[in-house]
């Protein structure tokens, strides 16, 4: 990957020591079904950066002050579990360190490390997907670690909310808390699901969008386009009021499909990742100190049992 810093920032304002935020690129794209090519996600995303403008006008603030560090690239793909494995491990590496953590895809299946870091880390976490697809299986084609896989382990150890979703197996449906699913056609003619999914949300949330979310004529580089998806100001109002009233504790964002002709969803991505990281920090002084509140006392070994295979772990 060309890119030295995120967004081209000053090198001072990216480095590991002192940065808040570490973003951790993972172009995997081992288990997608139909169209390849979410492996070319993350350079796309960081190119897109590169040509942004930094300042945010709507909290009036320029978030990469507060630091960013570009993390190595994550490269393991000798099998799904081992990539899982990986981002896992890196993931709560960077947790550990104080910083407020976000990874960029790659495809969904990746999510299934940073949510398990997560989990770990902090106490009583709920998992906010974005997606248009449920991603319940418990395995498939072989692996419980194919993107169609994503949120199967959450849904089984955390407080899974799902919105946007448009598309499922009926299989899925005997995993699925329908309570805590808010399916796209509903949302299109009544808006009072944010209110309803924010009120479901314990205060440590973790968000996993699956660019898919998005509606194709605004999103059309990701490997699953489906219809009837999210518009741009909708999933920024609600995910601002997420920021706001919960602790945001990372996120991470998946699925750039990125194509030669339309670079329209590289920059939808790059404007994304920055408008959450201005939602995040929009109230603190660079020279603050970032206290992330992970819980110091967490180890690997005290939420295994939460799992139901644990010989997995
Ligand atoms: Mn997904």
């Amino acid at each position: 990957m060309k890119t030295k810093t995120y967004a081209g920032i000053p090198e001072d304002k990216a480095k590991l020591e002192t940065s808040k935020i570490v973003l951790i690129p993972v172009p995997y794209d081992g288990t997608s079904t139909w169209q390849k090519g979410a492996d070319k996600g993350p350079e796309a995303f960081l190119n897109a950066s590169e040509n942004m403008e930094l300042y945010d006008i709507e909290t009036e603030t320029e978030v990469y002050e507060q630091g960013i560090y570009l993390a190595d690239v994550i490269t393991e793909n000798s099998s799904p579990e081992a990539m899982v494995d990986a981002v896992h491990q890196a993931t709560k590496k960077y947790i550990k360190k104080n910083k407020f953590v976000t990874i960029f895809g790659g495809e969904h299946s990746i999510s299934i490390g940073t949510i398990r870091a997560f989990n770990e880390m902090y106490d009583d976490i709920t998992v906010l997907q974005l997606d248009a697809h449920a991603d319940l299986r418990e395995s498939y084609e072989g692996s419980k670690c194919n993107h169609a896989c994503a949120v199967y382990e959450a849904s089984q150890t955390t407080n899974l909310i799902q919105v946007g979703i448009r598309s499922m197996d009926a299989i899925e449906k005997t995993v699925m808390d329908e309570d805590k699913t808010y399916f796209a056609h509903d949302m299109a003619v009544d808006d009072s699901w944010t209110d309803s999914a924010i009120d479901q949300m314990t205060e440590n949330v973790f968000i996993t969008i699956d660019l898919d979310v998005f509606d194709p004529s605004i999103l059309p580089s990701t490997g699953t386009p489906e219809p009837g998806g999210l518009l741009w100001y909708e999933t920024l109002d609600f995910l601002k009021q997420v920021f706001e009233e919960k602790n945001v504790v990372g996120f991470d964002i998946v699925e750039l499909c990125p194509n030669e002709v339309d670079k329209s969803s590289d920059f939808l991505a790059a404007k994304l990742y920055y408008k959450l990281l201005s939602y995040k920090f929009q109230n603190e002084d660079a020279d603050d100190d970032f206290e992330s509140n992970f819980n110091k006392s967490s180890n690997e070994g005290n939420k295994i049992n939460k799992f139901n295979n644990e010989d997995e772990y």
